[in-house]
């Protein structure tokens, strides 16, 4: 089984794709050649929001232009000589091929390992949309440029954080390059720490609800340097900010800022660090210091606790925090070669775990780090102020979108039987097709005729959701459909999946390393404990190629948005040395601003159409020219 990640139908096949599914089929060929039953397939990843975006461009609904698409870009491939089955073709927006995933959604649902809650998430204001925070770019949405804002919406979530420990064993067994993996590895981000409860002063209760009356509770990765915590920082979220901005006009402005800027992680690490103290103070379980409280923005309410023990000395975003607040800074541990305190180099060692002994710790002193983490957590524990935690960085999978062009949630609000999942026999919920979105939020939400229906529990009238699904989630189990691709009684024939079992081969870009792999190794598992199939992983191997780049060129408007301009239309002078030093448009002669190389994309416009490489040398020749220019891992210009 030998899969390449199957296209976008974005208009017509770019350069990625023809280096892609070369490289596929010369795999294909040669495992063919050596006497093996290769399948090789091909299909459409056909929900998403470019069909939206041109829809509302075009005035044409985004299942004709995605059709349309669909149908020139098969005869592209065709043209390519591609040994593909196209018996097997599938599109992900039929409902046919939707309606096993609402099926597999209700069953999770039942499980509960699909839930709904409040969910802060990114809101891009322009595209009217939920962002995943690697869709937030430098506080802006990827798309459309706009600063992004924080909002509370109900949601549903895939638990995929209960599968957290089995993908990161899982990847050792993968033949994967490296890289991947650990940016899995990453991503997932496995931290062995403590729980820590400090109790807060008597004098600093007022207000606070009962859960967090007695303790602030924080998450850390080094208990050995609770000795040298000089102060608290919770997240604006957290209980303790609101109650201490009762009647503190100053904090409640802050923490409203803090609410409205990215949740994006990158983010938080690079921003600039601010905070306020809230005048409440808690208490080092450990020594008894009384630690004044601050709200501080770099601390994460979706992580942890939302709270954190500072150790300016040791940490480096306290440390910055600390240095623009004046707050104390305080030295406890140091190299068993100790070295005089250096605040302008502190960074070079005073984080570091090895060769190190605590000072200033009590009892504590002298300890390394493994025994210092395990002493002060004995201590911890024995006073009920602490115990050790695994953590993971991994957040559960929010997937609702309230967007138009994607697979319906099969969900009925119901007032009196709450969120009731949609019975198999009803299935699919069949997204209405002739639609034209206007651009202004979701049309289903303004449709009568698709939500109105009635209650599957008790009869009773009830509203369809009118959210849909991420289009991850069409990609996370698209290559077992394609071992049935006909099948009318579940995702997959148990027969075809017992003798596929697997992708052997799994080939695309780099820019998927993390999430649909991680979807779709998710997906595997689930539907191995739906029964569905029976392997662990989906791709044994993987390849992942190297980018197709060219050059940009663009012009800027004046609201500083930018026409991207296609190099076919571009022409461009050199100096001596050969290199481009102006560009004008070819249609009007006047100058475009050179932009750099970059991959080939539709959003740069800087693809080079292959189809002209097709008819001017034939098919054959832009294949070896595909796989001989740069080895497949690597860039090609
Ligand atoms: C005290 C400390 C001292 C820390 C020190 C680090 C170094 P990882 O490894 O990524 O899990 N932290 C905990 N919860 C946080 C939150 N909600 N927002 C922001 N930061 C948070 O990171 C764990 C460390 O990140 C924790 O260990 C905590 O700072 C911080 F020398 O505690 B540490
Ligand atoms: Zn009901």
């Amino acid at each position: 089984y030998c899969l390449s990640m199957f296209p976008y139908p974005s208009g017509k096949l770019h350069m990625g794709h023809v280096r892609n599914y070369t490289i596929g089929d010369v795999r294909s060929r040669f495992k063919k050649m050596q006497g093996f039953n290769v399948l090789q397939p091909m299909g459409w990843d056909a929900f998403g929001m470019p069909a939206e975006n041109a829809a509302i461009h075009h005035q044409v609904a985004p299942s004709k232009w995605t059709y349309e698409n669909i149908a020139y870009m098969r005869k592209q491939l065709q043209s390519l000589g591609f040994a593909l089955d196209w018996e097997r073709e599938i599109a992900t927006c039929r409902p046919e091929y939707y309606r096993w995933e609402q099926l597999l959604f209700t069953k999770l649902f039942e499980k509960g390992i699909v839930y709904k809650k409040l969910g802060t998430v990114n809101w891009d204001p322009v595209d009217q949309t939920v962002l995943a925070n690697e869709q937030v770019i430098d506080g802006r949405g990827w798309r459309s440029g706009a600063l992004v804002e924080k909002r509370e919406i109900p949601m549903y979530y895939f638990k995929i954080t209960d599968y957290a420990e089995q993908l990161l064993a899982d990847l050792d067994g993968l033949d994967w390059p490296e890289q991947v993996k650990t940016m899995q590895r990453n991503w997932i981000g496995k931290s062995r720490g403590m729980t820590v409860r400090f109790q807060v002063a008597a004098d600093s209760r007022e207000g606070l609800p009962e859960s967090h009356r007695e303790f602030v509770q924080v998450y850390t990765t080094r208990p050995d340097t609770l000795m040298g915590a000089t102060y608290v920082a919770v997240a604006a979220e957290h209980p303790l900010a609101a109650a201490a901005a009762e009647g503190n006009a100053e904090l409640q402005n802050f923490i409203a800022e803090c609410k409205a800027g990215s949740v994006a992680e990158a983010d938080m690490a690079t921003m600039e660090k601010k905070g306020l103290p809230t005048g409440r103070f808690v208490i080092n379980p450990l020594n008894g210091e009384r630690l004044p409280v601050w709200v501080a923005n770099y601390v994460l309410w979706g992580y942890g606790d939302g709270a954190v023990m500072a150790v300016p000395a040791h940490d480096e975003r306290d440390f910055e925090f600390a240095t623009k607040y004046g707050l104390p800074k305080k030295q406890v541990v140091e190299l068993i070669e100790p070295q005089p305190y250096n605040e302008a180099e502190w960074q070079e060692w005073y984080g570091a775990k090895e060769n190190t002994r605590l000072i200033h710790s009590g009892e504590f002193d002298g300890l390394d780090f493994q025994t210092a983490f395990d002493a002060i957590g004995a201590k911890l524990q024995q006073s009920g102020a602490g115990e050790a935690k695994t953590q993971y960085r991994l957040r559960d999978w929010g997937i609702s979108r309230q967007r138009y062009w994607g697979c319906p949630i099969p969900i009925v609000h119901c007032d009196t039987c709450g969120d009731v999942p949609v019975p198999a026999e009803q299935l699919p919920v069949v997204l209405p097709e002739n639609v034209v979105p206007d651009g202004m939020g979701s049309p289903l939400a303004k449709m009568p005729e698709f939500y109105e229906t009635a209650c599957p529990k008790c009869g009773g009238a009830a509203k369809r959701e009118t959210d849909t699904m991420d289009t991850f989630m069409e990609s996370s189990w698209y290559f077992f459909r394609y071992m049935s691709p006909a099948f009318s009684d579940g995702m997959v024939k148990p027969e075809a999946a017992q003798y596929w079992g697997a992708v052997d081969q799994y080939i695309g870009g780099i820019e998927h390393a993390i999430l649909h792999l991680l979807y779709a190794r998710f997906f595997t598992k689930l539907m191995r404990d739906e029964g569905l199939v029976k392997v662990d992983e989906p791709f044994e191997r993987l390849l992942t190629q190297g980018m197709v780049v060219c050059e940009t060129y663009y012009r800027e408007n004046a609201d500083g948005s930018k026409d991207w301009i296609n190099p076919a239309d571009v022409d461009l002078t050199f100096d001596d040395k050969g290199r481009p030093v102006s560009a004008v448009l070819k249609a009007d002669g006047l100058p475009v601003v050179i932009g750099g190389t970059e991959k080939m994309s539709k959003s740069k416009n800087n693809g080079v159409d292959p189809q002209q490489l097709i008819d001017a040398y034939g098919a054959d020749t832009a294949r070896l020219f595909m796989m001989f220019a740069a080895p497949p891992e690597q860039s090609l210009e």
